[in-house]
C-alpha cells in the first residue's frame, strides 16, 4: 500500500472531507507510486482560510525580526535536509539530481534573504507640512495569502511565495501542484519544526478546478500569488476581481537567446544547451528560441546538433543522466504535437522529434531533445510556449533585427544575448522587452535576491524574489503624529495668510 498523505490545517494533518485521494507517480518510472494525496474541495479550503484568518491576528503582532529568526531556522533545516529532499524531488518531478539540489538551494537562499528582511522592511519618514507634526509610512501585513504553485520548481517557487508572505506577517493557504505534492509536505514539516505557529501556514492538496478556484474566489483571502500558465492566470485575475484581491501572476514565456557574430561560440553553445534542455525545457525561463547571426549560423548549428544528440536522457537519480523525463503523459503529448506542428509549418527538424522509449526509458515520459531550424517568426513553434525540450532556431543579420525578432512575442520573461561587444550589450539591455536580460549567460538561472518576473503577458506587473516581492506582501499605512497640542489643519492653516 503506498503511503497516504494528508492536508495540514491549523497545525494538524487531516484527510480531505471528501475522503478521496489521488496518486503521485514517478515520471521516470510510471509504475512507481510515490504516495496518495487528498483530493480536497472548497470545504477544506474554507477550513484552511478560517485557520489562517484566526492565526493572522496573532502572527501579525510577532515582531518581524522574530519572524525572521524562524525563517533563518527554516533555512538551516533545509540545509540539513537538502540531499534527502533533492532525491525525493527527483523521484516525483523527474529533473536530474544536480538540478533538484539547486531547487532546494534556491529555497535556502530565499529563507536566508527573508530572515534578513525581518530587520529591514523599510518604511519612509518624511517631513510634515505643519510644525510640530511627524509623518511616516510603514509597511503592514495584508492578511491571508493564497499561494498556488507549479510542479517545475517544487521547492523554490513555493518558498518564493510563502517565505516573504509570512515574514511580512501574513498567513498562508498553500496549494502545490498535483504532480509534486511530496516536496510540499517536506517544506511544511520543516516550517513546523522551525516553530512557525499553528494556522500560519496551511496546506491543501487537490486540483486547480476545485482547490485553486476555491482559494481565488474565497472572500476572506486577501492575496493570491500564482505561478503557472497565462491561460489560468487570466482566469484567476477575472475570478479574483469580484472580491478585489491583490493578485500576483507569474506566467508564460517564449524566451530567446541571441548569438551575435562576435560571440564566444563555445560559451554560447554551453549556454543554449543548458537554457533549452536543462529541466527538460520545463522552466518558464527556458530558452525556446535561438536567434543566430547569419555569419556564424552554419558552424554553430553543426556544433549544436552534435552536442544535443549526445545529451544523455535518463532517470535523474542515475549518475550520468543529463535530461530527465517530461512531467507526465499529457505534457509529453503536448511536446509531440508541437513537433508535428513544426514539421507541418515547414521548419526543418535537425535532431530529436520523437518519444524516447529505448531500454530503461520505456517506463517514463521521456522525449528526445529536439531542434528545428529554418523557423520563421510567424510559425507557431516560434510563438507559443511549449514547455518541453524543443528549440526553434531563427536567423538574423543584425543586432536590431535580432532584438525585433526577440521582442516579437506576447511574452516578456527572460532573454539572453551572447556578444563580446559592450555597445551591443548595452543596446540590447535597453531595447529588449523582458523582465530579465542576461548577457553571456543563458535565459535560466535567476538568483533569489533579485526581482523575478516579466512584462507583457508574462504577468501583471508584480515581481517575485528579492526586495520587490515585499511590495506585494505588504500595504502602506501613512501615519501622522501631531505634538503641537492644537488643531492644525493641513492645506489650510499653513496657507492662512493667503499666500
Ligand atoms: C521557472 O522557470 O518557473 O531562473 C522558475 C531560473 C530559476 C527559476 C525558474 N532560478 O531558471
Amino acid at each position: 500500500m503506498p503511503q497516504q498523505f494528508r492536508n495540514f490545517i491549523n497545525g494538524k494533518w487531516i484527510e480531505a472531507k471528501s475522503g478521496r485521494t489521488f496518486e503521485n507517480r514517478n515520471p521516470a518510472h510510471w509504475n512507481e507510486v510515490i504516495g496518495l494525496f487528498p483530493k480536497s474541495g472548497p470545504e477544506d479550503v474554507a477550513d484552511a482560510v478560517r485557520a489562517a484568518r484566526a492565526a493572522f491576528e496573532k502572527w501579525r503582532l510577532v515582531p518581524a525580526p522574530a519572524r525572521g529568526d524562524m525563517l533563518r531556522k527554516i533555512g538551516d533545516l533545509l540545509v540539513k535536509s537538502k540531499e534527502e529532499i533533492a532525491r525525493e524531488m527527483t523521484r516525483e518531478m523527474g529533473k536530474v539530481l544536480t538540478e533538484t539540489r539547486g531547487d532546494v538551494q534556491e529555497g535556502i537562499d530565499t529563507a536566508y534573504y527573508a530572515a534578513t528582511e525581518g530587520r529591514r522592511l523599510f518604511g519612509h519618514t518624511v517631513p510634515s507640512e505643519l510644525p510640530d507634526k511627524f509623518a511616516m509610512a510603514i509597511r503592514i501585513p495584508v492578511g491571508v495569502a493564497g499561494i498556488i504553485t507549479p510542479w517545475n520548481f517544487p521547492m523554490a517557487i513555493p518558498t518564493w511565495g510563502i517565505f516573504p508572505a509570512i515574514l511580512s506577517g501574513n498567513t498562508v493557504v498553500f496549494k502545490p501542484a498535483s504532480d509534486t505534492p511530496k516536496t510540499a509536505v517536506r517544506l511544511v514539516e520543516i516550517m513546523m519544526e522551525a516553530g512557525i505557529p499553528e494556522g500560519v501556514v496551511n496546506l491543501i492538496f487537490g486540483g486547480g478546478g476545485e482547490v485553486g478556484n476555491a482559494i481565488v474566489s474565497h472572500p476572506d483571502v486577501d492575496l493570491v500569488l500564482f505561478t503557472g500558465s497565462t491561460e489560468i492566470g487570466k482566469q484567476i485575475l477575472r475570478d479574483g476581481s469580484s472580491t478585489l484581491k491583490r493578485i500576483s501572476l507569474e506566467l508564460g514565456g517564449k524566451n530567446a537567446q541571441i548569438v551575435m557574430d562576435d560571440a564566444d561560440l563555445d560559451l554560447a553553445l554551453d549556454g543554449i544547451l543548458w537554457g533549452a534542455f536543462g529541466t527538460t525545457g520545463q522552466r518558464c525561463t527556458a530558452t525556446s528560441r535561438l536567434i543566430l547571426h547569419e555569419k556564424i549560423y552554419d558552424p554553430f548549428m553543426t556544433m549544436l546538433v552534435d552536442r544535443t544528440r549526445k545529451l544523455r536522457l535518463g532517470d535523474g537519480l542515475l549518475q550520468g543522466s543529463e535530461v530527465g523525463p517530461c512531467i507526465n503523459e499529457g505534457q509529453r503529448k503536448i511536446v509531440d504535437s508541437y513537433v508535428t506542428i513544426g514539421k507541418a509549418e515547414g521548419a526543418r527538424l535537425r535532431c530529436g522529434g520523437s518519444i524516447a522509449s529505448g531500454g530503461e526509458l520505456a517506463n517514463g515520459w521521456f522525449y528526445e531533445p529536439t531542434i528545428f531550424d529554418g523557423v520563421l517568426p510567424s510559425m507557431r513553434i516560434a510563438r507559443e510556449e511549449i514547455f518541453g525540450p524543443v528549440l526553434s532556431v531563427l536567423k538574423t543579420n543584425s543586432l536590431d533585427d535580432a532584438v525585433t525578432i526577440l521582442n516579437d512575442t506576447v511574452y516578456g520573461l527572460s532573454s539572453s544575448m551572447y556578444t563580446r561587444d559592450v555597445n551591443n550589450a548595452f543596446r540590447a539591455i535597453r531595447d529588449i522587452k523582458a523582465g530579465i536580460t542576461y548577457i553571456n549567460v543563458p535565459t535560466i538561472g535567476a538568483e533569489a535576491h533579485l526581482p523575478f518576473g516579466g512584462v507583457k503577458q508574462t504577468g501583471n506587473g508584480h515581481r517575485e524574489g528579492g526586495w520587490a516581492v515585499y511590495d506585494f506582501f505588504t500595504e502602506w499605512k501613512s501615519v501622522y503624529i501631531d505634538y503641537s497640542g492644537r488643531l492644525q489643519r493641513a492645506q489650510i492653516d499653513n496657507y492662512e495668510s493667503g499666500s
